[in-house]
Formats: C-alpha cells, structure tokens, sequence
C-alpha cells in the first residue's frame, strides 16, 4: 500500500480504512497533564490510557502537553516530527495470536523541547491547569546514590541547576522551579507521577524531588512535602525500539506516512495508587487498577518480567539471537529462563492478593514468545548497570544467604562482563559505568565485576559461595561457549 497520508490535524478526517480515528475533537482540549521524557513506552502506555479517558467525553482538560529533555540530535529530531505532526502518532500493538490493531492517538497536544527554552517549559508545569507532572526518565534517571538512597547533588547537571535554577536542564530543577512559581503566586501543589520502572517509584521520586528542593531552598522543600504527592505505581507493556525497518512495517499496514509511529504488545497493565492530590482523570474507566497494594506489583514485575529480560538478554545476545521472540524458540533459553523462575524467584515470593505467580510466569514466557512484536534483546541490554541492581538484587541476595542455585544469576552476569568489557563486540551503551569501574574492569582482578559501584552494596564479591559461582561460570562461558555454558545452567 503507497504511503499517501502524511499524519497531521488536517489528516484525521480521512485516515485509511483498517485505522481506528479519534472519536473526540481535539480542539477542545487542554493539557492537565505534563509528561517528562516523551519516548515510546509513554506513547505507548500513558498517553494511550488518556487518549482512552478523552474517549469517554467529559475529560477535556486532562490532555498531556510532552515536554523533551534530552540534548542532541536525536532529541531534537523527536521534537521536530512530533511538532510536524501536531504531536499524532500510530500506536500499532501486536497480539499474541498475530493480529494486530492500528489506532491515531490525540491525547499529547503539544510539545516542548525544554533545553530550547527551559523557562518556557518551567512556565508550562507552572500553568493553573496542570495539576500532574508525569515522568518517564529511566531507572538510572533518578540520581541517587545506589547504596544511600541519597540523592546526588554534586551530578555535574544537577550542580549546574542549582547554580542556575531558573534555567533548568533537569527533571527535578525543572519541576521544582514550576514548584516554586506556583507556591510564589499562591497555587496550590500538584502530583508527581512516576512511570518509571523502579521499586517504590513515588518514594523514590520525592526523595529525588525533595532532594534537590532542600539543597535550593529549605523552606521551599517543606511547602513541596505538604503540597505534592508522589503515588507508587507499576506500569508494563513492552514496546520495542522503532527503527527505520519498524517504520516500514507498521506505516505499510496503517497506510500512514508517520515520521515517529509507535509498536507494541496488545497487553497492557497499569496499577496505581490514589494520590492525586490535584484530582485526576477517571483511571478506573480505562483499565487502570487503583490500589493500595502497588507495591507487591511492582514487586513480582521486576523481579519476574524485568528480571527475566536481563536474565535473557546477554546470554541469548552471546548464543547469537538478536530478538527476544527469536532467543525463545532457542530450547536453552526457555529452559534457562523457566529454572529461573520457578526455582530462583517464585519460592522466594509473595504474590498480591489474587495473583498467581505460576499463571504470572506462564504470561511472562508468551508475551516475549510473541513474534510479532519484535522487540530487540539490544534494547534490554543497554543500560544494564542501572536495570541489574534494580531487578536482580534482592533474588541475587536471597539466593546468596539461603544457599540457593547460583548457577543461572551467575551465568547472567558472566555473560555481562563479557558483553560490558567489549569482548563480544556488542555495541555497548551503558551511560552509568564510571571512570572507576572502567578501571576495575580493566584491572585484570577476576571479581571486578562484583565490585562496580552498581553492584559493591551487594557484597557479592566477599561472599565466598557467590564469588566460586561466579568463578565457576566465567571458566564455563570461556571454556564451553555460550550455548553449552546456558544448557549447563537448565539441569534443576
Ligand atoms: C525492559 C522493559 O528495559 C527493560 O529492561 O525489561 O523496558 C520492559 O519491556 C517493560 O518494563 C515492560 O513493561
């Protein structure tokens, strides 16, 4: 099918057949909402269940105005196609059993690249109608220190803020700058929603937002404490990175030409607490669960779902596979990964109320067995410094004490070292690894690895079972090859 359609305001009354349009006019809406980090897992989760509450009628005043934080080409390239098409884009998910849906979202209605002008985007959270400031900034985009819960003042970024705070380049000198014109022209506060994967990632984000309000101004964080809530959440959805071959696809089935279309999975869950101190859209119409017990989710998904990417990612990378779909029709990854969950996690854990773990697990297996979505094993890779603390420590520790089977955490991250030291030569993208690990890691000890600033809180390496585990599956990987030394951790 020719791309014809070029994605736009003035497309929506004639898009393509098999399309889903948007049944709400967009031109009544105002942004209540102001999203940070604008990537796919947003358009792909947040904005849909908005696009969903715009859908309902009644709630024109929670549409989402995106603002950009990145610096560089590619950020700025984001906001120019997102811009150029009056901020519409496709959303295609894939089902399980092949088929899939194309829909036009219209809940983001404006964008902002904030280091274009940072005090216009100040000014935008600071506006009367937003009263929810939505973040998706990565699990390593919350600067605290891994062993402290700290947050990070002397960040190169964050001291520059707080140098100049009414220009901020960050998320938290960005918000609390709107904070502080709102409690200067006497508004009221609003809520800073996290959608983040992150243990507690409310708790987490008032640490870092009341952190760098305290080191600006004391008084500032203490109207921020009564003022803003911080609910806990766990969002899931898998959407793959979109390249110009995933451009291709999902824009010849929509018969829409979008410069930034958006893939995904059919499934979709997003549980949250109540604590909008603000108000909010009506989540409960659209699917999404409002409950107490967030934390248990966000619990069994990272330790689960999450867990179970990076247990794949780098050994599935060094066996060859480069989707996840592909590496689990490969016997040894299903194998290892099944082992892992049900010997080295579900014992150790406690569902939330209603929740089978094992029919968990059995959802977890075919959500990345499906063939369609095509996500990459590379997109899980990257960023593994920040993601395998978060996921894997508390199973990694729990098997440490208990003397549990260390054999399938320490195949992971034997697979890691290799990966991260550039001896498989897979790119590597891991913006937290430090000048002092770069050392470690080239310092020939055979444990570097367990002693990087993500992993020293751990203690793995002064744990004698741990560090022999470790030993033992380095030699496994560089004396077998990645496909023996995997099925040899399959054997319960
Ligand atoms: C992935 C997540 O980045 C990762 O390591 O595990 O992006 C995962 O796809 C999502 O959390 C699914 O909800």
């Amino acid at each position: 099918m020719p791309n014809t359609i070029t994605l736009d305001a003035n497309a929506l009354v004639r898009l393509p057949e098999p399309v889903n349009p948007i049944r709400y006019d967009r031109r009544r809406l105002v942004a209540g909402i102001a999203h940070i980090g604008v990537g796919n897992f947003h358009r792909a989760h947040e904005a849909l269940y908005i696009h969903r509450c715009l859908e309902l009628g009644q709630n024109e005043d929670w549409a989402i105005v995106g603002i950009g934080m990145g610096i560089g080409a590619a950020s700025a390239q984001k906001a120019e196609d997102l811009i150029a098409q009056d901020c519409l884009y496709t959303l295609t998910e894939y089902a399980t059993n092949g088929t899939s849906t194309c829909s036009v979202i219209g809940s983001i209605i404006e964008y902002l690249h904030a280091p274009d002008n940072p005090e216009a985007a100040v000014e935008r959270i600071a506006d009367p109608h937003i009263r929810i400031v939505s973040l998706t900034i990565t699990e390593g985009g919350y600067n605290l220190d891994e062993s402290s819960g700290a947050f990070l003042i002397s960040t190169p970024s964050i001291a520059t803020d707080l140098l100049s705070p009414e220009k901020p380049l960050t998320p938290f000198g960005l918000i609390v700058q709107a904070l502080r014109l709102r409690r200067d022209r006497g508004m009221g506060g609003l809520t800073v929603m996290s959608c983040d994967n992150l243990r507690s990632n409310g708790i987490v984000s008032r640490r870092a937002v009341l952190g760098y309000a305290t080191a600006l101004d004391p008084e500032l964080a203490a109207w921020i404490d009564e003022n803003v809530s911080f609910p806990n959440s766990m969002v899931d959805r898998i959407a793959p990175s979109v390249g110009p071959a995933e451009i291709a696809r999902a824009n010849t089935a929509s018969g829409i030409a979008d410069r930034s279309p958006v893939v995904g999975e059919s499934f979709t869950q997003w549980v949250i607490e109540d604590k909008f101190i603000a108000g909010r859209p009506p989540l409960e119409k659209v699917g999404v669960e409002l409950r107490p017990d967030v934390e248990q989710f966000e619990t069994i998904k990272g330790r689960m779902l999450n867990a179970s990417h990076m247990m794949m990612s780098y050994p599935s990378l060094l066996c060859g596979h480069r989707l996840v779909d592909e590496a689990m029709r490969d016997e040894n990854v299903v194998g290892y990964l099944n082992a892992f969950l049900e010997v080295d996690v579900i014992p150790r854990l406690t569902g939330p109320e209603g929740v089978s773990l094992q029919e968990y697990k059995d959802m977890v297996i075919d959500r990345f067995a499906n063939k369609a979505v095509g996500d990459q094993l590379l997109r899980i890779a990257h960023n593994g410094i920040a993601k395998l603390p978060i996921f894997l420590s508390k199973t990694l520790t729990e098997l440490t004490e208990e003397n549990g089977d260390l054999r399938r955490v320490s195949h992971c991250l034997a697979c890691f070292e290799t990966y991260l030291t550039g001896r498989s030569a897979l790119p590597v993208n891991e913006p937290l690894l430090t000048a002092t690990d770069k050392t470690l890691l080239d310092s020939g000890d055979p444990l570097a690895l367990l002693k990087l600033s993500a992993f020293s809180a751990l203690g793995l390496d002064a744990s004698p079972s741990f560090a022999e585990a470790f030993t033992i599956a380095q030699n496994q990987l560089a004396q077998l090859g990645p496909q023996l030394a995997l099925a040899a951790t399959v054997r319960r």
